[in-house]
């Protein structure tokens, strides 16, 4: 694979022709509150297998993106300790007994700092990785990412992370919105419902991949190696 070069993997609606050099994995939320057994998604009743399928998948495709060094951004969703940047909506919403800020199994729900807003550790980054703290769904509401991609010149994403049809969603279509391909690995996305996966999925790539394209893991391992 020569970096520089455009490859062509098979996607849906149609291979996605990307340029490694320009194409950085985007790696969503994997966060231990998200993903890990006595987390704070578990303890909302949720089955974090259904999350947690993505794990290998992720670690080979973010395994090939690190040995041929090429970029990689991980997102957190999260706020700040003293609540500054949640928005009082978003902290009632869901009528929850325990909401973003109070203490939960990993510390206090969905705070920066605390061990369950962490990346799991069989995805965490390493050295030259930026980690966006992201408020919002969308990694490019009240982030730096759209400016780290621009001066890094990247102009295509490979999207992965949960949930298929929140965060990876609304990431997709911010990004699509800023002029980026989106390339989505139904392997390496993941929700707490199947049904809601499949629609995000659909939602990309109908009318003519109308957010972008979606694939498999596979596909990219191959045309990588
Ligand atoms: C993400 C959520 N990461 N479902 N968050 O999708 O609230």
């Amino acid at each position: 694979m020569k970096a520089g070069k455009m490859i062509a993997v098979e996607a849906e609606p149609y291979p996605f022709e990307f340029t490694p050099a320009v194409c950085a994995l985007l790696i969503i939320d994997m966060q231990r509150d998200f993903l890990e057994p006595g987390g704070f998604g578990e303890m909302l009743g949720n089955d974090v297998s259904k999350l947690r399928r993505t794990i290998e998948p992720n670690q080979k495709l973010l395994a090939v993106w690190r040995a041929k060094k090429l970029p990689v951004l991980h997102t957190r969703e999260g706020h700040r300790p003293d609540l500054g940047c949640l928005p009082p909506a978003k902290k009632i919403r869901g009528r929850s007994l325990a909401t973003i800020g109070d203490p939960g199994p990993m510390g206090r729900i969905l705070v920066r700092g605390e061990a369950g807003h962490d990346i799991i550790p069989e995805l965490y980054p390493v050295f030259g990785e930026a980690v966006i703290d992201k408020p919002g769904k969308g990694a490019f509401y009240a982030t730096d990412l759209h400016a780290i991609l621009m001066n890094r010149g990247i102009k295509q994403l490979i999207v992965t992370g949960v949930t298929t049809e929140v965060c990876v969603n609304t990431t997709v279509r911010e990004a699509n919105d800023r002029g980026y391909d989106c390339l989505v690995p139904e392997d390496c996305v993941g929700s707490y419902f199947s049904d809601l996966h499949e629609a995000g999925l659909k939602m990309i790539k109908a009318q003519g991949g109308i957010f972008g394209w979606v694939s498999h893991s596979k596909h990219i391992l191959k045309v990588l190696n």
